[in-house]
C-alpha cells in the first residue's frame, strides 16, 4: 500500500549559474522539477511510501530523471519512458530576491501520451491519497482533465482521499480556463491546498472565511492557505487555525516552496498530527525550501524538520 500518489509532469530545470535576467545567463545547470514531481520527493523524504503515475522521455533527460526519482525512493512502476516525445525543459530566471521566472519548452510533453485509458485502477486504490495539481491539467487541457477527473473518481469510489493544489501557472492556461477546469474537480477534493492568489481565481475572493466557505459548499472540510510571508490559515471540519510566518535563513529561490508545504501538510494529516501541529509542520517545510538554490533540493528529511522545530537536538560534528 502507498501513502500517496500523485500525477504528473516532470522536466529538466537548466538553472542559471548566474542571477539575473535571463537574457545575460550563458552557463546553467542541469536540475529537474515539475510540480508534483517535487511533491513526490518531498512526501518520499518525510518517510511516506510514494508513487507518481507520469511519462518521460525515453532520452538521456528521462532516464536522468526516472534514476533521480528512484533514487528518492519514488515508486516508478507507474512511469514510462516515451519514444518520440522528448522528456521537455524548463529555464529558469532567478533575481536577486529570490523571484524570479520560468521559460517552458514543454510543448509535445511525454505526458500528453497518457490518457484516462492508461489509469491502473488498482495502483489508485492501493493509495490512502491522491494528490493532484492544476499544472499537469494545464499541459493538454481537454485530455488531461478527463483523466483526473477519471483518476479522482477512482478515488473517490475507493476510499482513497484527494488533495488539490491549484497551482495555477498562467504561462500554461488563462485564468478563466484554470478556473472552469479546477472547479468541476473540487466536488471530488477532501483537502484543498491553495495559494491565496489562487483562491482569488477559483472563487474570486482571497479572504479565509469565504474561501473557506466556498470549499464546504463543494464538500471540501480541509483547507489550507498559503499565505507566503504572512504565515499560512487552515481550517478542518470547523477547526481554524493561523501560523505565523517562519522566517526562513535566507531566501534566495522560492520555487517549490508550495510543493514543500503541500507534503509536509499531508504527512501531518496522515500521521494524525493536530491541525496547529500539521500547520507548523507544513510551513516550516516551505521555509526551509526557499533557503535552498533549486526546485526540490531544499526539500528536508524529516529528522531535518524535526531539528528545525526544535523537537530534535542539532548535532553539527
Ligand atoms: O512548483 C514548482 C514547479 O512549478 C517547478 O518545479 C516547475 O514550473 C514548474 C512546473 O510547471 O511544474
Amino acid at each position: 500500500m502507498k501513502d500517496i500518489i500523485t500525477i504528473g509532469d516532470a522536466m529538466i530545470t537548466l538553472d542559471p549559474s548566474h542571477k539575473g535576467p535571463m537574457r545575460y545567463s550563458s552557463s546553467f545547470e542541469r536540475k529537474a522539477g515539475g510540480a508534483e514531481f517535487n511533491f513526490a520527493i518531498g512526501c518520499s523524504r518525510l518517510g511516506l511510501r510514494t508513487g507518481w503515475i507520469s511519462r518521460l522521455g525515453n532520452d538521456e533527460f528521462g532516464r536522468y530523471i526516472f534514476n533521480f526519482a528512484r533514487g528518492e525512493g519514488i515508486d516508478m512502476s507507474a512511469v514510462q519512458l516515451m519514444d518520440g516525445y522528448p522528456t521537455s525543459l524548463n529555464f529558469k530566471e532567478v533575481m536577486e530576491d529570490g523571484t524570479g521566472r520560468t521559460f517552458y519548452y514543454r510543448e509535445n510533453s511525454p505526458v500528453s501520451t497518457l490518457t484516462e485509458k492508461d489509469l491502473d485502477e488498482a495502483y489508485i486504490k492501493d493509495a490512502k491519497v491522491l494528490h493532484i495539481t492544476g499544472v499537469f491539467t494545464a499541459i493538454d487541457c481537454e485530455k488531461n482533465k478527463r483523466l483526473i477527473k477519471r483518476a479522482i473518481e477512482i478515488a473517490k469510489n475507493n476510499g482513497v482521499i484527494v488533495s488539490l493544489d491549484p497551482n495555477i501557472r498562467l504561462k500554461l492556461w488563462s485564468k478563466e480556463q484554470a478556473k472552469e477546469t479546477l472547479i468541476e474537480f473540487l466536488p471530488y477534493v477532501d483537502i484543498l491546498l491553495t495559494g491565496e492568489d489562487e483562491a482569488e481565481v477559483l472563487f474570486d475572493t482571497s479572504e479565509p472565511t469565504q474561501i473557506v466557505e466556498q470549499s464546504n459548499i463543494r464538500g471540501i472540510e480541509t483547507v489550507a492557505i498559503k499565505r507566503g510571508e504572512k504565515g499560512a490559515i487552515s481550517y478542518h471540519q470547523g477547526e481554524w487555525c493561523t501560523a505565523k510566518p517562519v522566517p526562513p535563513k535566507k531566501v534566495v529561490d522560492t520555487v517549490g516552496a508550495g510543493d514543500g508545504f503541500d507534503a509536509g501538510f499531508i504527512y501531518g494529516f496522515l500521521e494524525g498530527f493536530p491541525l496547529d501541529k500539521t500547520l507548523r509542520f507544513a510551513n516550516t517545510i516551505g521555509s526551509m525550501v526557499v533557503s535552498v538554490y533549486g526546485d526540490n533540493e531544499g526539500l528536508p528529511y524529516l529528522d531535518e524538520v524535526l531539528t528545525q522545530l526544535g523537537e530534535k537536538e542539532l548535532i553539527e560534528r
